[in-house]
């Protein structure tokens, strides 16, 4: 079942449910911000106290970060605009009792052309069966070529910060955000203090291992992978989310990022892909 539905501040979401899950999608920011399979946790992280306001982005689920990741063009907000702008649904689909695919476009406006001077179209396709499936492809209709830096910015639940290891990144250099510092990762990922790190040449998948369910993350079109969690301080500074939300949820972001930056000439597209099982 799809459905369109609102709430009582006209904040407009999609509603699918199939035999093997149910997931939320906001038309602001194409943002999925729930996706669990029946009888299950969910998958994605949701704060409860995030906003649901025009105009500002969701706390948790699944953020698009574009057509820039974090800082990476100064001249844009954190993260892009994308987010926070109204996508339009384009295509629905049920294939099959347990498989259920939607589409959704964002394109350019007088507003981001005012920010940020190109024409594009930016699709995401999303799947959702026993595994969700992002697909987010960016065309360039300008006549010149952009710079491109993008991440699903993934918000996973988890049942603790302590409980939880993340592996298939042993051997990766990156970039830690917080020394600006490059380093090499040593054997799994735990959390002992807040960690933002930018991983390059992830060509694996990274699986997500916690006390009773390991999440496989394997991504397309990327090269890149970013781990977050704010830990105690940070966590006091966010906005939209409690003091202690540290302990619910780790980032493990599908990004072009940094070195794994995009350049798309006139007319080319780049798609991220990120299957989540
Ligand atoms: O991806 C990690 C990060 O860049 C963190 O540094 C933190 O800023 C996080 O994204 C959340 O960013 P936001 O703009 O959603 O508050």
């Amino acid at each position: 079942m799809i459905e369109l539905k609102k709430l009582a501040n006209g904040f407009e979401y999609i509603e699918i449910t199939n035999q093997l899950a149910y997931a939320k999608i906001a038309l602001q920011g194409g943002h999925i911000f729930h996706f669990a399979r029946h009888n299950e946790e969910p998958v994605l992280w949701l704060s409860d106290t995030s906003d649901f306001e025009i105009g500002k982005a969701i706390r948790g689920g699944v953020p698009i970060c574009w057509p820039s990741f974090g800082m990476n063009n100064p001249d844009l907000p954190q993260h892009g605009f994308a987010r926070v702008r109204m996508w339009k649904l384009i295509n629905s689909n049920e294939s099959d009792a347990n498989t259920t695919q939607i589409t959704l476009i964002l394109n350019d406006t007088k507003e981001s052309l005012g920010m940020w001077n190109y024409k594009f179209e930016l699709e995401l396709k999303i799947t959702i069966s026993d595994s969700l499936t992002m697909e987010l492809t960016t065309t360039n209709l300008d006549e010149k070529p952009f710079k491109l830096t993008q991440a699903l910015h993934t918000y996973f639940q988890i049942s603790d910060i302590s409980n939880i290891s993340i592996q298939g990144l042993s051997g990766k250099p990156y970039l830690d955000a917080l020394t600006n510092k490059i380093c090499k990762q040593n054997g799994a990922i735990t959390f002992e203090q807040e960690v933002d790190c930018v991983y390059q040449e992830v060509n694996n998948e990274i699986l997500l291992v916690d006390k009773n369910r390991t999440i496989t993350i394997q991504n397309e079109g990327s090269s890149s992978c970013v781990v977050w969690n704010p830990w105690i301080e940070k966590c006091s500074r966010m906005s939209g989310m409690r003091d202690d939300a540290y302990k619910e949820f780790v980032c493990i972001e599908s990004v072009n990022a940094y070195d794994d930056f995009k350049i798309l000439l006139p007319h080319a597209k780049h798609t991220l892909k990120a299957n989540i099982s």
